[in-house]
């Protein structure tokens, strides 16, 4: 392509300055530490038994807030370890001493909850996090009148008006509870769920840049209008949410479903890179191939790692920069474009992510690579790593593989359902009650064929939604 616009270099400066600041936080201090994710399993030899424990394993927030930073119970036990005269912090050291420095901290109540640490392990909540504690579930009951004004506030976007409440208050429980139901669906039909609720929940998924998007100035790079509207129709009406990895049509500004490629408009005064939809119908991914998601996260690499990571973090929930999703691959990374992705540091996160990208790469971002074709278009002359990818542990053919797998996969549909959840209540899922719904609910997505409506009526039914003590 042309000159290269300033905003987008811009952004790739703060990109890079933000990555190596993370990368220094993780390993600048000592790397011979990095070892310790396999305390996930340490942990698990002292306490078997304790449902905090699944395979052996434990989750990296029985210790961390996110790691590297410690919780309450984190900070007792790094304290506890460093008790011991020879504990410098290197894994053998740390193996040698856990187990005791664990039994020393048990009888303490590190997150102040009132029950100690050894008493919520044996009970399976977590020692370092004051929303879980023994008994914490069981104690609310499911308040009516509470889910009535919820459901209108957060579906309808206005309370409920007297006369409506009247009538509910009149009602038997059971007749209540159906008319919660006709309450949640009259509004999941509102303007304000349609036109505003439902698209934000795309933002962090989406991640719009105004400088660039299609109210750039001069540059119009990548309608994200295209990828809002795909969103709200694949979560409306009882479709199938797959389709936001699946779906090869696009929603045009009327909401009509367009099935061909969609050329670029011109717009007066402007630089339109592009502002339409390239791809033929059968490279067509959903979401994560849109012209914006491939031209604002591949950029001008030649192995698309930002794009890859963004759609593994977005629709499976798996954050590779926070050391989330690995699943190492031997002989991996090649460093196939020589970032220096092999050293030690780097191949403990590229050893997953550079695989994961593969199948991205002939898909172009903003660098034409010797050819004519648009921003976001397929490169036939760039697959000479398409069929090297793997996800979650399994190779990869192409794209529609990997979007295959990943829509099959539990994490995609555990995802969701916190993403859904997570707006029903307000916040990520914390307390015992949201993750026991939370793990309740998310099993049960493909029995309600995906539908977001379906499980938006699952969660309005639980304590986490309208429990009270
Ligand atoms: C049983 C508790 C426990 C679990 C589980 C655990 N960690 Fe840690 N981790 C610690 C403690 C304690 C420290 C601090 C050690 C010290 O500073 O002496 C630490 C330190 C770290 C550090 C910082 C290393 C450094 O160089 O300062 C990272 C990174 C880390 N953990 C990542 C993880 C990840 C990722 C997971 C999950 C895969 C995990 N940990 C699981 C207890 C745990
Ligand atoms: C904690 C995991 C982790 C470690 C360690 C890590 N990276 Fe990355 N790297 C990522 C993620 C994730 C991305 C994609 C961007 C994102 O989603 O944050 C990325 C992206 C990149 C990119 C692509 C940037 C672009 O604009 O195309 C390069 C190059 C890179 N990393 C190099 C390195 C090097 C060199 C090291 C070692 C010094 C390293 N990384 C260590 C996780 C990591
Ligand atoms: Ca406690
Ligand atoms: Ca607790």
């Amino acid at each position: 392509m042309g000159p290269i616009p300033l905003s987008l270099s811009h952004r790739k400066a703060s990109f890079f300055s933000r990555l190596s600041l993370g990368i220094f936080m993780l390993f600048g201090a000592s790397p011979e530490l990095w070892a310790i994710p396999a305390n996930t399993r340490l942990f698990c030899e002292s306490y078997p038994a304790t449902a905090l424990c699944r395979n052996g394993a434990t989750s990296c927030q029985s210790c961390h807030t996110a790691a590297p930073e410690l919780n309450s119970f984190g900070g007792d036990l790094q304290q506890s370890l460093r008790r011991y005269a020879d504990y410098d912090r290197s894994p053998a050291a740390f193996q040698k001493y856990l187990g005791s420095a664990l039994k020393a901290i048990e009888g303490k109540d590190s997150d102040g909850d009132t029950f100690g640490n050894r008493q919520e392990i044996d009970a399976g909540t977590a020692p370092g996090d004051p929303y879980q504690y023994p008994g914490a579930a069981g104690r609310l009951v499911y308040d009516n009148e509470r889910a009535w004004r919820r459901i209108h506030l957060l579906f309808c976007g206005e309370s409920p008006d007297l006369e409506a409440t009247r009538e509910q208050q009149a009602r038997s429980p059971q007749e209540q509870k159906a008319a919660l139901h006709q309450a949640l669906d009259a509004c999941l039909q509102s303007e304000f769920w349609q036109k505003q609720a439902l698209p934000h929940l795309a933002d962090e998924k989406i991640r719009p840049v105004k400088a660039v998007g299609i109210e750039g100035d001069p540059f119009v790079i990548g309608d994200f209008y295209y990828d809002y509207r795909l969103f709200s129709y694949v979560l409306s009406a009882d479709r199938d949410m797959r389709e936001l990895l699946t779906a090869q049509y696009h929603i045009d500004a009327q909401g009509q479903r367009v099935e061909g490629p969609i050329p670029d408009t011109p717009i007066k005064g402007k630089i339109v890179v592009g502002d339409g939809q390239p791809l033929a119908v059968e490279r067509r991914y959903g979401m994560i191939t849109t012209q914006w998601f491939l031209s604002s996260n591949t950029m001008f690499a030649e192995l698309p790692r930002n794009t890859a990571s963004q759609a593994y973090r977005a629709y499976l929930g798996l954050d590779i920069a926070k050391s989330e999703g690995l699943y190492p691959v031997s002989n991996e990374p090649r460093d196939v474009d020589h970032k220096g992705v092999q050293a030690e540091a780097c191949a403990f996160c590229h050893s997953t992510l550079d695989p994961l990208a593969y199948a991205f790469s002939p898909y172009l971002g903003l660098r034409s690579f010797g050819t004519r074709l648009p921003v976001g278009a397929y490169h036939p002359g760039r697959k000479q790593w398409e069929a090297d990818g793997w996800l979650m542990g399994e190779p990869v053919l192409d794209l529609g593989d990997w979007v295959q797998k990943a829509v099959d996969s539990d994490a995609f549909k555990l995802q969701l359902t916190r993403m859904l959840m997570s707006y029903a209540i307000g916040h990520k899922p914390q307390s015992l009650q949201e993750q026991k719904d939370l793990a309740r609910l998310w099993p049960t997505l493909p029995s309600l064929n995906f539908s977001a409506h379906r499980m938006l009526h699952a969660l309005i039914d639980t304590l986490s939604f309208a429990g009270r003590d």
